[in-house]
């Protein structure tokens, strides 16, 4: 069974990390209901969706995805590199030790989950500033003995390297190739978002289906046209947070 693992979102949601876009008002109340939306989606598309209470001192614990990276046979614990975020592993851990054995990124090292893109047994990182070269090594030292490669890609211009590009097919990337360069990804099927719409290379797939945020509806014509089963999602009071939608969940077979 797919096991998506959410949370709720924090009370101080206003207080939360942001590194490319400006501040401006979030309305709270409407980020509940469209993380409730998206839960449901998630629950349409075959999840088994738990959801932890928010801890109402940690602005960013509804992005869950950076503070895991959940493999078949493992999950790592991360060490967010926003300091702010590193109270958020706690439940987390909680929560995951009842169906992966756990290994912890340990300091200096820093790494958000936002950061790992799998793609078989390839694991993408992004060296960002939230991610640095002792996290990756960490990763590697602990994803390596079940068989992963792990294989560091630049970012820039953007939070993650799941801001620039995500998977929507098992050798398929959306992609934003102004974040990150195309050329690391030599030997899969890229579909390049909508020139309109940068931000929209964060889309969700789940079961056969790719999520996309409802602003971007060029680029979801465009994963149309390519013959993808696409569904939306409105997460316009997250994306102010500059959260997408990978980052709300963690996505793993139980
Ligand atoms: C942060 O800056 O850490 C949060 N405000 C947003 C995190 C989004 N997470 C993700 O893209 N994986």
């Amino acid at each position: 069974m797919l096991t998506a693992l959410t949370r709720e979102i924090s009370p101080c949601l206003a207080q939360c990390e942001l590194s490319h876009v400006d501040r401006c008002r979030i309305d709270v109340d409407l980020a509940f209901q469209q993380h409730a939306a998206y839960r449901a989606c998630l629950e349409r598309f075959g999840c088994a969706v738990t959801t932890l209470t928010a801890d109402p001192d940690l602005p960013d614990c509804v992005f869950v995805e950076d503070t895991s990276v959940v493999l078949d046979e493992a999950a790592i614990i991360t060490r967010p590199g926003a300091p702010s975020r590193r109270g958020e592993i706690d439940a987390i851990r909680q929560a995951l030790v009842r169906y992966r054995p756990l290994h912890c990124v340990e300091p200096p090292g820093t790494l958000d989950g936002g950061d790992v893109l799998r793609v078989g047994q390839t694991l993408y990182v992004g060296i960002t500033a939230r991610t640095n070269e002792g996290g990756i090594g960490q990763l590697q030292r602990h994803a390596g003995p079940y068989g992963y490669t792990v294989r560091p890609v630049p970012v820039s211009g953007c939070l993650h390297l799941k801001s620039a590009c995500t998977s929507i097919g098992e050798d398929a990337l959306l992609i934003n190739p102004g974040w990150v360069d195309a050329a690391e990804f030599t030997g899969l099927e890229l579909l390049i978002v909508h020139p309109d719409e940068p931000g929209a290379a964060n889309a969700l797939r789940v079961g056969g289906t790719v999520v996309c945020a409802a602003a971007f509806p060029r680029t979801r014509q465009l994963l149309e046209d390519r013959g993808f089963t696409v569904a939306t999602v409105d997460n316009s009071e997250l994306a102010k947070a500059e959260g997408g939608l990978t980052c709300c969940s963690l996505l793993f077979e139980t």
